[in-house]
């Protein structure tokens, strides 16, 4: 059985949770990191010594890093429609979810963490309102590539693509303190996601 240790309320554990629940898959879950039950601890370190939530247990093994192991489950579950094996179509997903990786995650501590949350130390005032503002025009990217392309960010179907950056959208969509500008592609595929029974068990349900 599989074993995914992290608070059910993280970013980065709520990715996994929700595509665990696209592909159906019976799993355990124990809520660790802030709050919760501390990760500063030999047990936990052994899985994961950078001390972060999620780590997946998949028997012996332990993997850490939440896009990792959205791969490392849509590909041990063969779901080639969710994470394609041909290269081209493969770079197509992957490229959005590095992006959020790579682009989405100072945004989010300031905009988020500083700005909705009040958390120290993101709560630096010129962080908040760089990260704002940095937020909106990345969502102003994403409302160009949907208007564009779509319905989904590869393409017709639903990838891992969507996993990551339909999160910063719901965030985007939740916070109560950001002057959003008009998006229609933008907000017209948050509704689409908003579909999916997995999205609103994990995503859209109540928590920004
Ligand atoms: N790059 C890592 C980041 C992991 C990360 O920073 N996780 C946060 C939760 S979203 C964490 O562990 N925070 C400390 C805590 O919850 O105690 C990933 O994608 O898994």
């Amino acid at each position: 059985m599989l074993k995914l240790l992290g608070r059910h309320n993280a970013f980065n554990v709520r990715k996994v949770l929700w595509l665990l629940a696209e592909l159906d898959l019976p799993f355990e879950q124990e809520d660790w990191g802030r709050d919760f039950r501390s990760t500063a601890v030999p047990e936990f370190l052994a899985l994961n010594p950078l001390g972060t939530v999620p780590v997946l247990l998949d028997g012996p093994h332990a993997i850490r890093e939440s896009h990792v192991i959205l791969r490392y489950l849509a590909t041990r579950q063969g779901a080639g429609a969710l994470y394609p094996s041909a290269a081209l179509a493969r770079a197509q997903v992957e490229q959005w979810m590095d992006w959020v990786a790579y682009e989405m995650t100072q945004p989010m501590r300031a905009a988020y963490l500083g700005g909705e949350l009040g958390l120290h130390p993101w709560d630096n005032p010129w962080f908040v309102s760089q990260g704002r503002a940095e937020y909106a025009a990345k969502m102003a990217v994403l409302e160009a590539a949907l208007a564009r392309g779509g319905p989904f960010l590869a393409g017709a179907a639903f990838t891992l693509a969507d996993i990551p950056a339909g999160f910063v959208v719901h965030r985007w969509f939740s916070m109560r303190q950001v002057a959003r500008q008009p998006l229609p592609a933008l907000a017209a595929y948050y509704e689409r996601l908003s579909e999916r029974p997995a999205f609103r068990q994990h995503i859209r349900n109540g928590l920004p």
